[in-house]
C-alpha cells in the first residue's frame, strides 16, 4: 500500500540539502531551518509516542502561535495522530465541550492555563496534559533533545484523518469537521500550482492565527510545498508587518488586514516593490477595499473563497482578471454548482446556494452522522450554506448566506450559541443576535434583548455574565433592549429587519 501520509508530501526527505534556508522566521528568535525540520519533528514525534499517542488518536492543542506549534502539527501527521487546534480565545467552558466530544489522548495548553485546564482534562478523562509556551517553553519539550529523530512516518490511506477542525453549528453545538490526509494534500497541491508558487523564491508574510484552515493549511502548506521562507508573526501587528513587507513576495490575509493596511500611511507602492501576490479570503472583501488597494499599491488583491469543511473552493485567476466583488472560478478538480433549496441546479445568473464536490471535501462531522447526512445531497454534493451567483463564464460571486452566521474579522460566530447564553441570564425573556456592519471587523455582533419585566437590565449586565462562558470575539459589542422582537406570520424572528434597524450601530467607530 502506498503511504499517503501528508507528512511525506510536506516534509519527508525533501529538505536534506536545504542548507541554511530558513523556514519560519520569528522576531527575536533563531529561525527554524528547512534542513532541521525532519529531525526536530522526529524528536517531537518520539515525545508523542512516549505519551502513548497512537495512529487515529486525537491530539488537542490550544497554544500561542510559535514555530514549535507548527512542529507539533507536523509531528502529529508523522505518527498518524489527528490534530485538533483550538482558538486561544476559547474559555475553559468552551474547551470542555471540545474535550468531551473528541476525547483526546493528549491535550497541549499554554503554561499559564495549566492549572485551570488540568482539572477539566481530568473530568474529561484525558490521559495526558502538557504545556507549550510562545517561546518554545513548557513541559512538552522537556528533554526532547535527547530523543531519537528516527521515528517512522506511519502509513496512512487516503481516508485516514489528519485533522479535526471545529466549526460552530447553526444549532449552537460545534461540529468537528474531519479532514483526511488526502483532503489536505489535494487542496495544497492545487493552490501551490494555481497561485504560481516559485520554488525557493517566495517569501510569505504570515500574520494569521494557526488554528484555522487559512493560516494553518492554506498558508503553511503552500509555503512548505514551495520551500518558501515565512515571516511568522504572532499576530497582525502593523509595525512588524511593515518591517517585513519589503522582503516578502506573498501575503495572505482576511479583509480586516487589508482595511487596516489601507488606514496606515506606510502602505505605499514602494513598500510592496518585492511583492507578487496579495490574497484575501475567509470573509467578503469590499469592492471599495479592492479598488483602494490597487490605487495605493498597484496590486489587485486576489480574492478566493473557502470553508473549513472543504479548504479552498474557488479563486480569482492568477493571470486573468481579478474582479472585485467576485471569488473567481472553481479550483481545478473542484466542481461547483448553484442550486435551489431542493438541490436542483439553477441556470447561470440565478441566485441560489453554492454546492460543491471534489477531493477537498471533508469526511463528515466527528460522531455526528445525521448532521453529516443533512449537509450532503445525493451524488455527494456538499451544501455550503452560502448564497451565490455563477455567470456564463463560471465566475462566482458570493452574495449572502443561507446559514445564520456572522463573520467578524474572519472569525465565524453562530448567533444561536450567543442567544442561548443571553437567554439564560435572569431577567431575559428572549434575544436575537445579528451581525451589523463594522468598519474594522466587517461585521460585529449586536444583541437585541427582550426582558421579562422582573428587573431592569443594562448593556453591561448582559455582557458581564458572558465572560468566562464565551470567547471575547463572540461577545456582543452592543446590546439593545426592545419590547418585542419582529416576527413573521410563522413566528420566526425577522433577522433581516433587525440587521437593517441596527445597521448604523458602529458607523462612527
Ligand atoms: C479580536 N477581537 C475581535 C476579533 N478579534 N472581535 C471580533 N471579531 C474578531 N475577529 C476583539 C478581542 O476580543 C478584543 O476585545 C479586541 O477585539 C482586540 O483584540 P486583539 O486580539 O488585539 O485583536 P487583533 O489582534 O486586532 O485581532 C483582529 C484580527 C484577528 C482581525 C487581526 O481577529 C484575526 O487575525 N482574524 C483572522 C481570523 C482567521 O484567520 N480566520 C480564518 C478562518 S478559516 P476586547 O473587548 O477584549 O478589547 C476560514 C476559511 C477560509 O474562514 O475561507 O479561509
Ligand atoms: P469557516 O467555517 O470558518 O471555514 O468559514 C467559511 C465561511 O467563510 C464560508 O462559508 C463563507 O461564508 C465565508 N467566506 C470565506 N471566504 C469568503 C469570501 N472570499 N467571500 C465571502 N465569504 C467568504
Amino acid at each position: 500500500m502506498n503511504n499517503h501520509n501528508l507528512y511525506l508530501r510536506l516534509v519527508g526527505d525533501r529538505f536534506e540539502n536545504a542548507g541554511d534556508q530558513p523556514f519560519l522566521i520569528t522576531p527575536g528568535r533563531r529561525p527554524l531551518l528547512y534542513s532541521e525540520l525532519d529531525r526536530i519533528t522526529g524528536r517531537l514525534a518520539a515525545r508523542l509516542l512516549e505519551l502513548n499517542v497512537e495512529p487515529g488518536d486525537r491530539v488537542m492543542v490550544q497554544v500561542a502561535k510559535s514555530p514549535e506549534s507548527v512542529l507539533v502539527y507536523l509531528a502529529c501527521l508523522r505518527v498518524g495522530a489527528i490534530y485538533i487546534p483550538l482558538n486561544t480565545a476559547y474559555t475553559a467552558a468552551e474547551v470542555g465541550y471540545f474535550m468531551m466530544d473528541a476525547k483526546p489522548q493528549l491535550f497541549i495548553c499554554q503554561p499559564s492555563e495549566r492549572e485551570s485546564l488540568s482539572i477539566l482534562s481530568q473530568e474529561c478523562e484525558v490521559p495526558h496534559i502538557r504545556t507549550l509556551g510562545s517561546e518554545g517553553d513548557g513541559d512538552l519539550l522537556d528533554g526532547v533533545e535527547y530523543l531519537t529523530t528516527e521515528v517512522e512516518v506511519v502509513v496512512r490511506g487516503d481516508d485516514d484523518l489528519a485533522a479535526i477542525l471545529y466549526t460552530s453549528g447553526t444549532t449552537g453545538r460545534s461540529k468537528g469537521a474531519m479532514l483526511s490526509h488526502h483532503n489536505l494534500a489535494s487542496n495544497a497541491e492545487v493552490l501551490h500550482s494555481y497561485w504560481h508558487w516559485h520554488d525557493r523564491y517566495d517569501v510569505l508574510l504570515h500574520a494569521l492565527p494557526v488554528f484555522h484552515v487559512h493560516g494553518l493549511f492554506v498558508a503553511l502548506h503552500c509555503a512548505l510545498l514551495g520551500r518558501s521562507s515565512v515571516h511568522f508573526l504572532a499576530k497582525f501587528d502593523p509595525d512588524q508587518i511593515f518591517d517585513c513587507l519589503p522582503e516578502c513576495t506573498v501575503m495572505m490575509g482576511v479583509p480586516t488586514f487589508y482595511t487596516r493596511l489601507l488606514s496606515d500611511s506606510r502602505l505605499t507602492d514602494e513598500m510592496c516593490s518585492n511583492m507578487r501576490l496579495f490574497i484575501s479570503g475567509s470573509a467578503p472583501l469590499l469592492a471599495e477595499t479592492h479598488r483602494e488597494f490597487e490605487r495605493r499599491t498597484g496590486f489587485r488583491i486576489l480574492e478566493r473563497y473557502g470553508m473549513t469543511e472543504a479548504g479552498m473552493i474557488t479563486s480569482n485567476p492568477y493571470e486573468g482578471d481579478r474582479l472585485a466583488g467576485t471569488v473567481g472560478f472553481a479550483l481545478p478538480g473542484v466542481s461547483v454548482r448553484i442550486a435551489d433549496n431542493d438541490g436542483n441546479e439553477l441556470p447561470r445568473g440565478e441566485t441560489g446556494v453554492l454546492e460543491l464536490k471534489g477531493p477537498n471535501v471533508f469526511k463528515g462531522y466527528w460522531q455526528m452522522p445525521e448532521k453529516t447526512a443533512a449537509e450532503f445531497r445525493q451524488g455527494g454534493w456538499f451544501i455550503s450554506g452560502d448564497n451565490a451567483i455563477m455567470d456564463e463564464t463560471g465566475r462566482i460571486s458570493i452574495v449572502g448566506r443561507a446559514k445564520d452566521l456572522i463573520i467578524s474579522g474572519g472569525y465565524n460566530i453562530y448567533p444561536k450559541e450567543i442567544e442561548a447564553e443571553i437567554d439564560s441570564i435572569p431577567g431575559v425573556a428572549e434575544s436575537a443576535v445579528v451581525g451589523v456592519p463594522h468598519q474594522d471587523f466587517g461585521e460585529a455582533v449586536a444583541a437585541i434583548v427582550v426582558t421579562d419585566g422582573s428587573r431592569q437590565l443594562s448593556e453591561q449586565q448582559i455582557i458581564e455574565p458572558l465572560q468566562g462562558r464565551l470567547a471575547r470575539f463572540k461577545q456582543p459589542k452592543r446590546v439593545f433592549f426592545v419590547d418585542e422582537l419582529p416576527r413573521n406570520t410563522m413566528g420566526k424572528v425577522q433577522k433581516a429587519q433587525l440587521r437593517d434597524t441596527y445597521k448604523a450601530s458602529f458607523s462612527s467607530k
